[in-house]
C-alpha cells in the first residue's frame, strides 16, 4: 500500500476511463473481475478504506458500518439512490455520505419513455414473436398485434423530482396528459412548463390514471408505497411502469394482479429483491422486464465516475462535497 495515498476502495468494476483517474488520484482498490463483495469482503473494506466507493448491489447497514474502521470518513455512493446505505448509522459514526444526482437524470428519463411505451405498444413482444418465426412470418392483418394508443391518456408520475420532471417533459410531447403526485407540489411556474397537474392525494390520482410511472426515491417513508390496497384502486386497462426502486411497489401484490389480469400491463426495471424476480412476472405478455438498466449508458456511468471523483477529491481537499446526502432528505 502506498502510505502517502488514501485508500479507495471501489467495490464494482467502472468504467476504464475512471478507474484509470481513481489510480491517478489514490491508492485505489478496484475490483477488475467485478465479483460482487461479500458481507465479509465489504466489512474488511469498511475496516481499510480511508474513502468506500460502493453501489446499489452493496448492503451497508446498521451492522456493517459499525465494523468500520478509524479512517473511513467518506462512503462516496456510485449511483443517486442511497436506500443500499444506512444513513443514520453512518451519521452518528460520522461518515459523510455523496451521491451522482443529476447526470444519469436524462437517460433514466429516456428508459421511463420507453418503457411507458413499451407494454400500450407491445414492442418487447411484436420482436420476440418475428424472431421466433424464423423468417416465415406470414405477413401483415389489420387485426394482429393491437395494442393501445398512447396520444391524450393520462399519466401520473408518482415523484416529481428530476427524473419525474424529465419524463413529464418527454410524455408531454408523445401528447400524454400529465399528472403527478409529489411530497411537496412543485413550484407553479415548473407545473406550467410540463403542464402537470398535482393530485395531493396519491389514492385519488391512482384511480384515474391510464399508466402509472415511479419515479421516486426508495426510502422508509415509500417502501410499499404502491402497496396491495393502492394498487387495486387502478383501473383494470391502466399501466404501471416503475425505473425507480423495486421496493416502492408490493411486488408480489402485482403479480397477483398482472396474474389475475387486473390490470393491463407493467413496465420494470427494478425489482423488490434484486437480482431475484418474481417468476410471475417473467412469465407474462403484458410484463416487460429489464434488469436495472435505467441508467445504463456509458456516457452516465463515466459522469457518474467522475462526480464520485470530484467528492471524494474535494472532501480529501478539505471542503464540502458537492453531492453530500443529507439522511433528513431522504
Ligand atoms: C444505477 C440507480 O444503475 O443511481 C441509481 O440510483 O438506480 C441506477 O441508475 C445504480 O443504482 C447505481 O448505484
Amino acid at each position: 500500500m502506498n502510505s502517502e495515498r488514501p485508500t479507495v476502495i471501489v467495490t464494482r468494476k467502472l468504467p476504464e476511463v475512471v478507474e484509470t483517474r481513481l489510480r491517478e488520484l489514490f491508492d485505489a482498490k478496484l475490483n477488475l473481475e467485478d465479483k460482487p463483495f461479500s458481507r465479509d469482503e465489504l466489512i474488511e473494506a469498511m475496516k481499510t478504506a480511508h474513502v468506500l466507493v460502493p453501489t446499489v448491489t452493496d448492503k451497508i447497514d446498521r451492522s456493517v458500518l459499525s465494523q468500520a474502521g478509524p479512517n473511513l470518513k467518506l462512503i462516496a455512493q456510485f449511483g443517486t439512490g442511497v436506500d443500499n446505505i444506512d444513513l443514520e448509522t453512518a451519521r452518528n459514526r460520522s461518515i459523510l455520505v455523496t451521491n451522482t444526482p443529476g447526470v444519469l437524470t436524462e437517460d433514466t428519463a429516456d428508459m421511463t419513455m420507453a418503457l411507458i411505451l413499451a407494454v400500450p405498444r407491445r414492442l418487447a413482444e411484436g420482436s420476440q414473436l418475428l424472431k421466433a418465426e424464423n423468417g416465415d412470418w406470414a405477413g401483415w392483418s389489420p387485426t394482429w398485434m393491437l395494442g393501445h394508443r398512447i396520444f391524450g391518456k393520462r399519466l401520473g408520475i408518482v415523484g416529481m423530482g428530476r427524473i419525474g420532471q424529465a419524463v413529464a417533459r418527454r410524455a408531454r410531447a408523445f401528447g400524454l396528459q400529465v399528472h403527478y403526485h409529489n411530497r411537496r407540489r412543485v413550484a407553479p411556474e415548473v407545473e406550467q412548463e410540463l403542464g402537470a397537474t398535482y393530485w395531493d392525494s396519491l389514492d385519488q390520482m391512482l384511480a384515474r390514471m391510464d399508466i402509472v410511472s415511479v419515479n421516486c426515491p426508495h426510502t422508509p417513508a415509500t417502501y410499499h408505497l404502491l402497496s396491495a390496497r393502492r394498487l387495486a384502486l387502478l383501473k383494470p386497462s391502466a399501466y404501471i411502469v416503475n425505473t425507480a426502486r423495486g421496493e416502492v411497489i408490493d411486488e408480489n401484490a402485482l403479480a397477483r394482479m398482472i396474474e389475475n389480469n387486473e390490470i393491463a400491463g407493467a413496465a420494470l426495471d427494478v425489482f423488490e429483491h434484486e437480482p431475484a424476480v418474481n417468476p410471475k412476472l417473467l412469465n407474462s405478455d403484458n410484463v416487460v422486464v429489464l434488469p436495472h438498466m435505467g441508467s445504463a449508458t456509458i456516457e452516465g456511468r463515466v459522469d457518474m465516475g467522475e462526480k464520485v471523483i470530484i467528492n471524494i477529491k474535494t472532501f480529501l481537499d478539505g471542503h464540502s462535497p458537492p453531492d453530500r446526502v443529507h439522511p433528513a432528505m431522504f
